[in-house]
């Protein structure tokens, strides 16, 4: 495969929990991508990037060594990658607010446990062997980690290992395994990262202008703009309820003295109670309308 120096190139995870995020996201961002599930590869029809499907564990490697300039990967594997053997020349850009799951140790449920001192000697199975092993040693702990690829809840009834390390979303898994959560070594979700290597003047620039897409489309997915009609008196009293909004746009109502238009761009969500409130505080003809693009 010959690699177009011309192009950014984006690593995503090919199939699994962040793919059809990851891929969302891009497009939400505007690039229209070409091929279809099953290409290791896809080009942007509109804008100088080509992206490589991969397994998820392989994007800290690609963006470190530089084939590929950014990755979308969950934190958890980043961090383990990043503790690991070898220089990490990388950096998070963008948090991007899926993929959320922490990284727990549990215990069987029948099991007694009272702080990170019960796992003194113990056995810890887990796929996160240098997460666990710094956890371990911040808190003085002596005890083993037992590297496992996958299937890390059997190891308590396998009598490999008394705890585990795993991923936990819901926490369905853990109690399907007769295991609780004791503790949580790091808390995740799915980062945009950019090598940190030297990639020249044009790749730097489509990388900005792919940064302020994404920071757009983060910024634009909770943020709402509200319009509303208020009397002078009831300005300030309004603006204090505008959830995350800063300096709001008032103008005075043609042919209503002491009325005002407020616009405003809120940074969260928008709740029916936040409607009542605002009327509640004088405001009439209350308009809250989606946002399709943002750039700041
Ligand atoms: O094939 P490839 O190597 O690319 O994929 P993978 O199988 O290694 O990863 P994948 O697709 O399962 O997960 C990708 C990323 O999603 C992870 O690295 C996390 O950042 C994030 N993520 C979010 C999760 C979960 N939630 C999750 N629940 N990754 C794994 N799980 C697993 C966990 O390992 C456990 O087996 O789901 C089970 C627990 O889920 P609950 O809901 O029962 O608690
Ligand atoms: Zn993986």
């Amino acid at each position: 495969m010959t690699v177009d120096q011309s192009r950014l190139h984006i690593a995503i995870q090919k199939s699994g929990r962040l793919s059809d995020y990851s891929r969302q996201l891009l497009r939400d961002a505007g690039l229209r991508i070409q091929n279809g599930k099953n290409d290791l590869t896809a080009r942007v029809e509109n804008f100088a990037a080509d992206l490589m499907f991969v397994r998820d564990d392989d994007i800290p490697t690609f963006v470190s060594d530089g084939v590929c300039e950014f990755g979308i990967v969950g934190e958890n594997v980043l961090a383990e990658y990043a503790l690991g053997e070898g220089e990490a020349r990388f950096e998070i850009v963008a948090r991007l607010g899926f993929g959320r799951c922490s990284l727990r140790i549990a215990a069987p449920e029948t099991s007694a446990y009272s702080g990170p001192d019960t796992l003194r000697g113990a056995r810890i199975a887990t796929s996160y062997p240098c997460l666990v092993r710094r956890f371990l040693e911040e808190r003085g702990i002596d005890a083993e980690v037992v590297k496992m690829r996958g299937a890390v809840e059997l190891a308590p009834r396998l009598g490999i290992a008394g705890f585990v390390c795993d991923i936990v979303s819901t926490g369905a898994t853990l109690e399907a395994n007769g295991l609780r959560a004791v503790e949580t070594v790091l808390d995740s979700e799915a980062v945009l990262v950019r090598t940190a290597r030297d990639i020249g003047e044009r790749k730097t620039g489509l990388g900005e202008s792919l940064l302020s897409r994404i920071d757009g489309v983060l910024a634009t997915r909770d943020s709402k703009y509200i319009m509303l009609n208020a009397t002078e008196e009831s300005l300030e009293k309004i603006s204090a309820i505008l959830p995350g909004a800063e300096a709001p746009t008032i103008v005075p109502l043609h042919g209503r003295p002491g009325h005002f238009a407020v616009h405003a761009v809120c940074q969260e969500s928008v709740f029916w109670e936040t409607l009542q409130k605002l009327k509640d505080a004088g405001a009439s003809a209350i308009l809250v309308v989606p946002i399709e693009k943002m750039m700041m």
